[in-house]
């Protein structure tokens, strides 16, 4: 026997023992700096849109399925069993949640966090542990981990909504719960509005929130995202993200999504944004304008409605080509990395990247 089938033959009987090598798998797992398998994706709201209405006439919210939404499957991460069913980051699932006109969701609750951002409607609630939140366009609501909550649809249009969950990270480290309310929906306890009037004024926290400081804002209303924004325009956009605010916990200034962080920026008409990257993973949602990014040296261009990806640590830099304002929502994992002691971040020194291709969904073409 030579020595390398020696090694063969060794690495065999190690295998049917549930042993490995080190050294023959250290390069491909401990690399130089991150290699993510998510990959930069774009979806466009036409395709989006038209798909998750016509879930609305082939299926309803039933206990069991709980919700109708079309989730994002980041193609980097498909083959992956079971996960690859639902993970547009490592981390991160999201999806497009419709609610018609009459119906109802059931009340749950699970040990994943949800963050929710409206597109389209208004007359729907969701109760929230109790609370009444009602949902309107451009507004931003937390649902925190281990709370009931179930939605109702009190309106006459659809309502449609974008969710994003850490159900990658939760199902990643083994720990899912998931529980079923013994009702259909949970009771409303609380006078509608609670948690907001008890936030109503920045920089004032009730005295006994100084102990339970547990998610206390449900929603943040777009209305007042839209001041915080209109409110840095008398300073320099950020060359890197524009005018951008963060959704956090008023009594912590932490995430308020606590492991989703997310944030909407404003882009000034022709604002051509420098280029960088982090370790963390990033979701976004185009809420209003047109425009393009650049991820990895290739351009997605994106309008209204579109959601794309930017996976851990590509470079990537945003540009508004309308006439007016852009707006981006995005979600990320930036609390999970700074928890972890993981986040970093670098500038890139040219500026701008250099255009290599355009994204055209299905195939890529060289520019
Ligand atoms: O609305 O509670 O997209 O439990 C995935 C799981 C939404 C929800 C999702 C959920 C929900």
């Amino acid at each position: 026997m030579t020595t390398d089938e020696r090694l063969q033959e060794y690495y065999g009987r190690l295998q049917s023992r549930h042993l490995g090598p080190l050294w023959d798998s250290l390069q491909s797992i401990m690399t130089k700096e991150p290699k993510p398998r998510a990959i930069p994706y774009l979806w466009k709201w036409r395709d989006v849109h038209d798909f998750v209405m016509e879930s609305g006439q082939l299926v309803t919210p039933e206990r069991g399925g709980e919700r109708r939404v079309v989730f994002f499957r980041n193609p980097g991460l498909e083959a992956l069993e079971p996960w690859g069913w639902g993970s547009l980051t490592h981390t991160l699932y999201a999806g497009v949640q419709l609610l018609l006109p009459g119906e109802k969701a059931p009340s749950h609750r699970h040990n994943q966090n949800a963050i929710r951002f409206i597109l389209e409607g208004s007359g729907a609630y969701t109760v929230v542990e109790g609370e009444r939140v009602y949902m309107e366009e451009g507004d931003f609501l937390i649902t925190p981990a281990g709370l009931w909550h179930d939605h109702v649809h009190e309106g006459d249009q659809p309502m449609l909504w974008l969710d994003c969950l850490d159900i990658p990270l939760v199902y990643e480290l083994g720990v899912t719960f998931f529980e079923a309310h013994p009702e259909f929906n949970q009771p409303v306890t609380r006078p509608d509005n609670f948690s907001v009037d008890r936030y109503s004024v920045a920089g004032l926290r009730p005295l006994q929130d100084r102990e339970n400081r547990y998610a206390p804002q449900a929603v943040f209303k777009w209305s007042q995202t839209k001041l915080a924004l209109d409110g840095l325009s008398n300073q320099d956009p950020d060359p890197v993200d524009g005018y951008a605010v963060e959704y956090v916990n008023p009594a912590t200034g932490e995430a308020a999504g606590h492991t989703i962080g997310a944030m909407m920026q404003k882009l000034p008409s022709n604002f051509h944004g420098q280029a960088h990257r982090h370790v963390h993973g990033a979701i976004y949602h185009v809420t209003r304008g047109e425009g393009y990014s650049v991820i990895g040296g290739v351009r997605f261009d994106w309008q209204k409605g579109d959601t794309f990806v930017i996976p851990n640590w590509a470079w990537h830099e945003h540009v508004n080509t309308g006439p007016s304002d852009a707006y981006l929502f995005s979600t990320n994992d930036l609390p999970v990395m700074e928890a972890l002691h993981l986040e970093r971040s670098e500038r890139y020194t040219e500026g701008h990247q250099a255009i290599s291709e355009r994204f055209t969904g299905v195939e890529s073409s060289v520019l």
